[in-house]
């Protein structure tokens, strides 16, 4: 009983396939057997073609300017000890950011860089000066909210030579920012504070929104921040061996998504690192 009906079906399916075929072999002209001719002229599917993403193409554009002015690229781990993250750049072990709260810890001693300072550091421990390099990375921290991922990318830079001064540091970044956001745009140096230098600043730049007179960007400022700088710690020349008596340097560091964000006037940063092809694919 079973048996013969699998054969009706199987006749049923077996008929159905063939009328199919018949009718695709001869579609165009209905002539069974015939194959319609194929239009050469018709143009082909284009594959979908990639491109680097909007991070790694800023990424690039900042090392090139300072390739330009003889920095070379260094890179390291992500993965670092407390020492290369904290200890050496100056920062005492009863720091905010050295909590779990701000900091992954994968082991005791052992943590997700921070900031791309270790790898200066370790710079600095098999070179002598004169150094300049700079540094774009991967960067963790505990931080997750509407302008902060737990990942993002920084870029630093440093240089140490005889004689590098305060002046040295302004006139570098000055011609960095021009480079980046026009030759219009104006540049502002705040005091601050880093553990790793010594005098420290913030940079900020003129909206590029508003140009100075006050928006939503810059919070109705006229000026937004992109950087925090400054001269490099005797302490930290400690750490690396370096003589304090002979030499000076200068460091700086930035986020690169804020750097893209604010040339694309892209209003969160989980845009930047959602991964969602239809916003990406616009740059
Ligand atoms: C910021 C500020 C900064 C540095 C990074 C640095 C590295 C060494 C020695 C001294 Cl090895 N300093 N890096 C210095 C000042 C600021 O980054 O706002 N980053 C997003």
């Amino acid at each position: 009983m079973l048996g013969q009906a699998a054969n009706k079906v199987k006749a049923a399916l077996s008929k159905a396939l063939e009328a199919k075929k018949a009718t695709l072999d001869g579609a165009e002209d209905g002539k069974v057997g015939e194959r319609a001719p194929v239009d050469l002229s018709l143009p082909g599917r284009r594959p979908p073609v990639g491109h680097s993403h909007i991070v790694a193409q800023v990424a690039e554009e900042l090392v090139d300017i300072f390739a330009e002015l003889g920095f070379q690229v260094a890179q390291g781990p992500d993965i670092e000890t407390e020492y290369y993250n904290f200890d050496s750049l100056n920062t005492p072990s009863d720091h905010p950011a050295r909590d779990s709260h701000d900091t992954f810890y994968v082991k005791p001693g052992v943590v997700l860089r921070t900031h791309t300072s270790p790898v200066q550091m370790r710079v600095m421990e098999k070179i002598k000066p004169p150094v300049a390099v700079v540094v774009p990375g991967r960067v963790y921290r505990v931080d997750y909210d509407a302008s902060h991922s737990p990942m993002f990318y920084q870029f630093e830079g440093l240089l140490v030579d005889e004689g590098v001064s305060f002046a040295d540091l302004k006139g570098t970044l000055n011609h960095f920012i021009h480079k980046v956001f026009g030759a219009k745009v104006k540049t502002r140096f705040r005091p601050h504070f880093f553990p790793f230098t010594e005098p420290s600043a913030e940079v900020d730049i003129s909206c590029s929104v508003c140009s100075g007179s006050g928006c939503r960007l810059c919070k109705h400022s006229g000026w937004i921040e992109i950087l925090g700088c400054g001269m490099v710690h005797p302490n930290v020349f400690g750490y690396a061996e370096y003589d304090t008596e002979k030499y000076t340097g200068f460091a700086f560091g930035m986020g690169v998504d804020r750097i893209a964000m604010l040339r694309h006037t892209i209003p969160t940063i989980h845009h930047v690192y959602d991964n969602d092809v239809r916003f990406l694919e616009q740059f």
